[in-house]
Formats: structure tokens, C-alpha cells, sequence
């Protein structure tokens, strides 16, 4: 029998597995040829683990994490919809990473490379008779995580009004990467934009010129920003690429050792572990016409820092 590459052998339709979470909750196993994993709950549709061919978990996870219904694990990428932050009457970040998702086995297709040479799987969430209580829109919550071959995680969030009223929501990937020690860390495509600072009432300021690093507590949503960034790890030498459609701002989240001592669910000292850039629509609340569908996009991917920014053609 001749030597098949493993492409050629790999049911993509097929390389995922279902098992249960801690909630007794499905979760999906996304493999891709080379050994490369992502691990998505239907608990939240947040993607709990992402890791490389060599099996290493390129996202955070708190040692503290709680697996409780309705809190969101402390880590991966919770979604947050229809809100992000707390500014709206409805829970932080929103409801969607508390909900229960179910598999979509016939989603309204994609383009090809949404699909061709990736394991993937489509999410779909609706709000029940009790979710209309709270936030009164009839919505269909559509996303594809994809693993491709080079081991790039992609989330595809299409949100659509199904002839109700128009109705506005915010949104982000709340992703957690997992970082050698957050003092060896800086972030590179954020330069001289502004922010809102979430720890001055959401003032506006402006980013100085240079990469950002970290030495204290940070936590803003930058605006109108290019879309691709760079999250350089000096200490592991590797680089978290993120490149984003439809999502103009990217919020930078480290609640450092004040907070992290007030939280329960992450350790006093795992700050120095984690980093969360998340792909956002946060300053304009995208708004909905009846029958009207957003489309929000990210990919990360994990290059070894020896590519310099410039070869990442990051603009
Ligand atoms: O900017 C990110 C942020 O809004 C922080 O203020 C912090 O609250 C973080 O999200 C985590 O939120 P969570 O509800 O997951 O604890």
C-alpha cells in the first residue's frame, strides 16, 4: 500500500470527538494531521484549550477555575455577547458564555477556506422563553471553530436578527494566552492609538509610540486598530498572532496581584501567566436590522518570535 500523506487519509468532517465536560456538558475535540487540538465546551461554545503539534496549551487556564454552571471558566476564550463589560442592565460580558450551545449540524455555508484542510465545528445558540425576559431580541448566534493545518485556531461568530425588532449589542473574544511571565511580554500594532481606560471610568487616551509592556494592572479597550497584532513572548520565543474581521477594537486585560488576590477563581500569582487580547466590537455596539447578519472573525496563530514583525506584515 503506498505511503498516504496523512492529508490524505484525514476525514476532516470527522476529526472531532464528542465527550462531556465537568458540567457533564458536551465538548468537541478538534484535531488536525499533525497533533495540533482545540478543545470546545457547549457550555459557553468557549473554547476551553488550543494546543500546538507538540502538545502544548497555548491558552491560560486558571488552577482556580470554576466549573460551575453559571460561571465561565477562567480561561480559554469565553464569548462575550450581547454586552462586554458591565455598562448595560445585563450580566457581565453578557449571557452568552452561561448558556448551554448546541451543535449546529446545517449552518448556512461559509467560503471554502473556511472549511477546506480545517477541523471544524458550528455552534448555534437562540434564546430561550426566559432569555427573551431579560434581553427582548430574537437572535441567531452562529460560530465555527475552525483548527487548521499550520495549527491556526480561527473563530467565525455570524449574529443575525431574525425579523424582530433592531436590537444592539458588544461583543469580544475574551481570549486568555497563556505567557512565559507576563514581564517578558509586550504587544506590538497598538502604538499611538487611543484607549478607553476601564480603570478611569473608560477615560480616552492615547497609547505612546512605542510597544506596549507590562508592569501593573492594565485593562482597556483599544480603538480602531489594524487588523493584525502581535503579543511577542520573549521568554517562551514565540509570538501569538492575532488577525481579526469585523471586530475594530482590541481589548488588553491583566488584572496584576491587587486584583487577582481579590478574585477567587485565579491564583495570586497566575497573573503573571496570562495575557487576554481579545478581537472586540466594544466603542460603536454593532446594531441589527431585522433579518440583518454581523459577521465577526478571529485567528490566532503561534509563530516562533525569530519572525521578526515586519516578515508578519502585521498592517
Ligand atoms: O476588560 C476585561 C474585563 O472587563 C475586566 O474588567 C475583567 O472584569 C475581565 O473582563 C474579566 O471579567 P469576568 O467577568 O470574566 O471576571
Amino acid at each position: 500500500m503506498g505511503h498516504h500523506s496523512p492529508a490524505a487519509v484525514w476525514d476532516y468532517r470527522i476529526a472531532h470527538e464528542v465527550s462531556k465536560d465537568w458540567n457533564g456538558n458536551s465538548q468537541i475535540m478538534l484535531r488536525n494531521p499533525q497533533g495540533a487540538s482545540a478543545r470546545v465546551s457547549l457550555h459557553g461554545g468557549q473554547v476551553m484549550s488550543w494546543k500546538n503539534e507538540q502538545g502544548e496549551e497555548l491558552l491560560f487556564t486558571s488552577t482556580k477555575a470554576i466549573f460551575k454552571p453559571p460561571k465561565a471558566m477562567r480561561g480559554g476564550i469565553p464569548i462575550c455577547f450581547p454586552q462586554f463589560g458591565n455598562c448595560g442592565h445585563l450580566e457581565q460580558h453578557g449571557f452568552a458564555r452561561n448558556k448551554l450551545w448546541s451543535i449546529d449540524e446545517n449552518p448556512p455555508p461559509l467560503p471554502p477556506n473556511d472549511s477546506n484542510g480545517k477541523s471544524f465545528i458550528d455552534l448555534i445558540l437562540k434564546p430561550s422563553p426566559e432569555d427573551l425576559k431579560c434581553w427582548p431580541h430574537s437572535f441567531e448566534y452562529r460560530m465555527r471553530i475552525a483548527l487548521a493545518n499550520d495549527g491556526c485556531l480561527s473563530l467565525i461568530s455570524r449574529i443575525r436578527n431574525v425579523n424582530g425588532k433592531p436590537f444592539t449589542f458588544s461583543f469580544a473574544y475574551h481570549t486568555y494566552m497563556s505567557v512565559s511571565d507576563i514581564s517578558e511580554v509586550r504587544v506590538e500594532g497598538l502604538e499611538t492609538l487611543d484607549f478607553l481606560d476601564n480603570l478611569s471610568q473608560r477615560e480616552r487616551c492615547t497609547e505612546q509610540g512605542d510597544a506596549l509592556t507590562f508592569e501593573t494592572e492594565v485593562d482597556r479597550v483599544y480603538l480602531s486598530c489594524p487588523n493584525a497584532i502581535a503579543v511577542i513572548d520573549h521568554g517562551k520565543k514565540r509570538t501569538f498572532v492575532v488577525r481579526k474581521e469585523g471586530l475594530p477594537d482590541v481589548v488588553v486585560w491583566n488584572p496584576w496581584d491587587k486584583k487577582s488576590k481579590a478574585m477567587l477563581d485565579i491564583g495570586d500569582e497566575e497573573y503573571k501567566q496570562m495575557l487576554c487580547v481579545d478581537g472586540a466590537a466594544v466603542e460603536h455596539p454593532i446594531t441589527l436590522k431585522p433579518g440583518e447578519e454581523w459577521m465577526g472573525r478571529v485567528e490566532l496563530m503561534v509563530v516562533p518570535s525569530s519572525f521578526c514583525s515586519d516578515h508578519l506584515d502585521l498592517q
